[in-house]
């Protein structure tokens, strides 16, 4: 049978990226009536320092965005990371499976410490694609949603399950299968089309955030870098036009349309026209979701009780898989 896990980190506010690539498609996927299990991922986060409030906020925020978009905690089971001490625990088996060779190859550790000493990154962020492994892994999940730039997080968890499996002579652990889908698996930033829109890039103006009232929305994708050029007639047109390119195809996953309709649509129109057009329809999508998650933080206790209940969910599947897992490794076994 199916079973979805997917996760987003606490560190920072919920992007356009992170809505369009993941949330929008972690509420679809539980209509669809696949058992989904959603978390925010604390551990991950702290594998670059957060200001402890500050992680506290966002791990609430993140939470928040996940209930406004629809994730209902009743279909779904959503949770906190750290709050189930499976992952840390599976993690540290997985480590002891992976090989460190393949974390630095992972392009996202080597973006990560680009200009930096990577030798100075924490041991955590090198580690992080073994966490994600055991955060799938624990509850034998067969399919996660992802945007395209964890795609290679996802080859290595394979890799992982497999030689887990190899190496015990079992065959325990699922070989997962990634769901990169849609129009916005790769949210470009707004200051330049050819690095992703994140959490954590310096420039507020780069991103729309879920927490962004209609002005900041409309002004920010009014300064979005664009070119001199009408919109094309095909979509084979915005081949090398990168900014072009992320401003249709944001406009299509907010509409719910291919990006081929969106041409059709706007064929030959200035970024003047255009513009606003987005600004309008990425309000009032996102304004919904914004008032609702302003809501949930208004009494974060709400939000803390959701939480606590998605643990115990979470750890009543996660146990026996653990517990197994231990046994397979040649642990004598639970007190
Ligand atoms: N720009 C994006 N376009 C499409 N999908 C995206 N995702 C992230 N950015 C984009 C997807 O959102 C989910 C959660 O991501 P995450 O918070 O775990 O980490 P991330 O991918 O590293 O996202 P950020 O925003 O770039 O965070 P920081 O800046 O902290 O690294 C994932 O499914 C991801 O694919």
């Amino acid at each position: 049978s199916q079973r979805i896990f997917s996760g987003i980190q606490p560190s920072g506010g919920m992007t356009l990226g992170n809505y369009l690539g993941a949330l929008k498609r972690f509420a679809e996927k539980q209509n669809e009536g696949i058992e989904t299990i959603y978390c925010v991922v604390d551990l991950h986060a702290i594998t670059v320092w957060q200001d402890p409030a500050k992680l506290r906020h966002q791990t609430r925020e993140i939470a928040a965005a996940y209930l406004a978009s629809g994730i209902d905690p009743d279909r779904s089971v959503l949770f906190n990371q750290s709050q189930v001490t499976g992952h840390a625990e599976l993690a540290w088996i997985l480590n002891c499976v992976a090989r460190i060779g393949w974390m630095y190859r992972m392009t996202q550790f080597k973006d990560k410490t680009a200009g930096k000493n990577a030798e100075n990154s924490s041991l955590g962020l090198l580690a992080y694609p073994s966490l994600m492994a055991a955060d799938i892994l624990l509850y034998h999940a067969t399919q996660v949603p992802v945007g395209e730039d964890q795609k290679q997080h996802l080859e290595l968890t394979r890799d992982i399950a497999a030689k887990f499996n190899h190496d015990y002579g079992v065959d325990f652990f699922p070989i997962t299968e990634p769901l990169i889908e849609g129009a916005a698996t790769r949210v470009m930033s707004l200051r330049d089309g050819t690095k992703k829109m994140s959490k954590s890039d310096p420039s507020d103006a780069s991103r729309i955030n879920l927490t962004d009232d209609a002005d900041t929305i409309a002004k920010k994708i009014r300064k979005a870098t664009s070119d001199a050029h009408p919109l094309p007639e095909t979509v084979e047109g915005l081949k090398d036009r990168p900014e072009a390119r992320n401003l249709v195809n944001i406009y299509a996953a907010l509409a719910g349309v291919p990006t081929e309709a969106v041409i059709a649509e706007f064929a030959g129109a200035q970024f003047g026209t255009f513009k606003p057009k987005l600004a309008d329809l990425a309000v009032a999508k996102l304004s919904p979701i914004t008032a609702e998650m302003n809501r949930y933080m208004a009494d974060p206790s709400e939000i803390d009780r959701i939480l606590g209940k998605g643990a115990d969910r979470a750890d009543a599947i996660a146990a026996p898989i653990l517990k197994k897992t231990k046994e397979i490794v040649g642990m004598i076994g639970s007190r």
